[in-house]
């Protein structure tokens, strides 16, 4: 069985570019740096969502967080904070595979990507879409991609701008293992989005694996973890939250809170969490 899930509707562009690869004999882990580096830096239609383009900073920098986990190795490659690269989850990626350490962050980061050969690019040129248009059209900011390969291998992956106008410096749940994204080929892995600074201390990717891991389906599971944070903070208003997850035998589920600040802001009605998906079956 091969499988692909994504978040969020512009996902659909990581789940078809992680077909194409996945049905190509590629693996995991590079399928799933692919899809991400393919929304990244997608020059096809001139609106781009995460890297290249995404929301700057509250000093007008773009600065990305991105993160690969390979459910077979438990390797684990993060940046977080990082300025000047269109496609930070390829750096991630050589971070994962070419460095002693899991996660670098800022002026590190960067230091580490140029000596990966990446260039880094001018403020001017990563603001390729206009943070107005991705506001108003109500597109969110975080792409996670789950790919399973023939050999069974699961491997989660994330990349974001983060919150707008955050504080430079600022990282969410995005990048970290078991916040933003889970991975382990004995289960699945699982993926979230949302507002990251809530989100975080209740590590919901790490959360779907281990309720996977105990016998639910990833809807069950994904739903299950949603129920337990909005538990938890009752009385509390519920906060932006969407979650996917993909079980090593290709099932797959998602859940969310219905509730996106997007759409508070802009007046629009949200009908739910919408997410991409492909299996071979
Ligand atoms: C963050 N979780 O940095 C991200 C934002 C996000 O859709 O997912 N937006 O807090």
């Amino acid at each position: 069985m091969k499988a692909s899930v994504a978040t969020w509707s512009f996902g659909l562009k990581a789940v078809q570019k992680s077909k194409e690869n996945l049905c190509s004999g590629k693996l995991s882990l590079d399928a799933t740096e692919y899809a991400l580096a393919r929304v990244e830096n997608d020059v096809s239609t001139g609106v781009y969502i995460v890297g290249r383009g995404g929301f700057p900073n509250a000093d007008g920098f773009l600065e990305c967080d991105a993160a690969l986990m390979d459910g077979n190795s438990l390797k684990f490659g993060a940046v977080m904070a990082l300025r000047g690269i269109a496609t930070p989850s390829r750096v991630a990626r050589r971070v994962l595979e070419n460095s002693p350490h899991s996660i670098l962050v800022g002026e590190g980061a960067q230091q580490f990507a140029l000596s990966q050969g990446f260039t880094v690019e001018k403020e001017e040129d990563l603001n390729a879409s206009s943070s107005e248009f991705v506001m108003t059209s109500g597109h969110s900011d975080t792409l996670g991609v789950i790919n399973l390969d023939a050999s069974g291998n699961i491997v989660a992956g994330v990349s974001t701008s983060g919150m707008p106008g955050k504080h430079p410096g600022r990282v969410g749940d995005s990048p970290l293992p078991g916040g933003g994204l889970y991975a382990d080929d004995r289960i699945g892995a699982a993926s979230c989005t949302g507002d990251g600074d809530q989100i975080l201390p209740f590590c919901p990717s790490l959360k779907a694996v281990l309720k996977m891991g105990q016998g639910m389906t990833p809807n069950a599971a994904c739903e299950s973890v949603i129920k337990e944070i909005a538990e938890r903070i009752f009385p509390k208003e519920m906060f932006e939250i969407g979650i996917v997850a993909l079980s090593v035998e290709g099932e797959y589920g998602a859940a969310g809170s219905l509730k996106r600040w997007r759409d508070i802001i802009t007046g629009t009605e949200y009908k739910g969490f919408p997410y991409a998906v492909w299996n071979s079956d």
